[in-house]
């Protein structure tokens, strides 16, 4: 099969709230929405990129440039017979997986509609509910994170995951844990750490956390297995596992108890999927980690964490937690277990806006088979 039609949109689509991590401050979504169409049928897909290359490499204009000048012409040139196909296209592009997402996770959604298939049931999901957290960014004080704490806790999420950064770790962990002994917590460092940094981290240990995320560097595995033994709380990997292999890699030198997937940094729903499947075989757990994704990328991520090893909660908020408006006409409201519904309708399940992404589309491009 041939794609007709490739057309790109740079979106800027303010938060409800600024979100800050320990690298980072970012007041709207700079996604890059993709819509493909063949024979009459169109697909949705999201690279949930930043404004700026402070998680990964990547940004808007990256993501821009790198897809119009060599994915689409390749994705258009292929003959593609199943969603699995777009990554092997795409794979002369050296990194750039938030771009290449963009495009293999439209033509999944393009398959599940032409077929009547949820995108949920075409990646082998089991569950029709998934369990769901909020990521809470770095505050101005430890009054105002309780508050903000207490208000996510109020609308029924049922876990927190906390930003940190050196000066903002141990003591704002211990305010939220002291005032909720029970609640399911944890943190999340972005990188902002170094292996000398060990004994500093083991203070977190008497918070019982789920787990502590990415300390050490974004592309190490080799000092995170150094760090591991040192920490009692469960030691987890998210900018660091890119592709099957870096996981493979991690698993192997025992480097994390626990994997965040996000597809979108794996470059790919099929490769998350092979993440999720190796983990699973080591027997280390995983959960879907998010991008602060619109509601075209939070579909797929909700029908991927619907797999059978994504047993602790997801970062896959309901879509007011970070949007006023968004760009579907179906976002995900919470349930009052903390979950989010699997979507059951065929492909991904949203129902784009059009009108709103029109709106809040910035530059647009469309490309075509001749
Ligand atoms: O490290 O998990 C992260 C958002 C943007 C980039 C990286 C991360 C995050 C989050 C937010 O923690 C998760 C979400 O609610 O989408
Ligand atoms: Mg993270």
């Amino acid at each position: 099969m041939r794609i007709d039609r490739v057309e790109l949109r740079q979106i800027q689509l303010p938060y409800v709230a600024p979100f800050e991590t320990s690298g980072w401050r970012e007041l709207g979504s700079f996604a890059v929405i993709v819509r493909v169409d063949a024979e009459g049928v169109t697909g949705w897909g999201e690279s949930p990129v930043g404004g700026a290359p402070f998680y990964n490499e990547e940004n808007h204009n990256t993501v821009w440039t790198i897809a119009q000048d060599f994915l689409a012409p390749m994705l258009l040139d292929a003959d593609i017979e199943q969603p699995d196909d777009v990554a092997r296209v795409l794979q002369r592009v050296r990194g750039n997986r938030m771009a290449k997402f963009g495009l293999e996770s439209a033509v999944w959604d393009l398959f599940g509609r032409m077929q009547g298939r949820s995108l949920a049931s075409m990646l082998g999901g089991v569950r029709d509910r998934v369990d769901v957290g909020v990521s809470v960014g770095i505050q101005k004080d430890i009054d105002t994170l309780l508050k903000v704490v207490g208000a996510y806790l109020d609308n029924g999420y049922q876990r927190i995951k906390l930003k940190i950064k050196p000066g903002w770790d141990i003591e704002p962990t211990r305010a939220v844990r002291a005032t909720w002994p029970h609640i399911k917590l944890q943190v999340d460092a972005n990188s902002i750490y170094h292996l000398s940094d060990a004994e500093h981290l083991a203070r977190l240990d008497e918070f019982g956390l789920l787990l502590i995320e990415q300390p050490l560097e974004h592309d190490d595995i080799f000092d995170h297995a150094k760090l591991r033994p040192m920490l009692r709380t469960p030691l987890c990997l998210d900018e660091s596992i890119i592709s099957p292999d870096h996981a493979r890699w991690a698993i192997e030198m025992e480097a994390c108890a626990i994997i965040n997937i996000k597809p979108s940094r794996i470059g790919g729903l099929g490769d998350a999927r092979r993440v999720h499947d190796l983990a699973q075989a080591a027997g280390v757990a995983v959960w879907h980690g998010g991008m602060l994704e619109t509601g075209i990328g939070r579909a797929a991520c909700v029908a991927m964490a619907s797999l059978p090893n994504f047993t602790l909660p997801g970062d896959i908020s309901a879509n007011d937690r970070y949007f006023k408006r968004d760009i579907v006409q179906n976002p995900f409201t919470l349930n009052p277990d903390s979950t989010l519904t699997v979507p059951t309708a065929p492909g991904n399940g949203a129902v784009v806006d059009e009108e709103f992404l029109e709106e809040v589309t910035v530059a647009k491009v469309v490309m075509r088979n001749a």
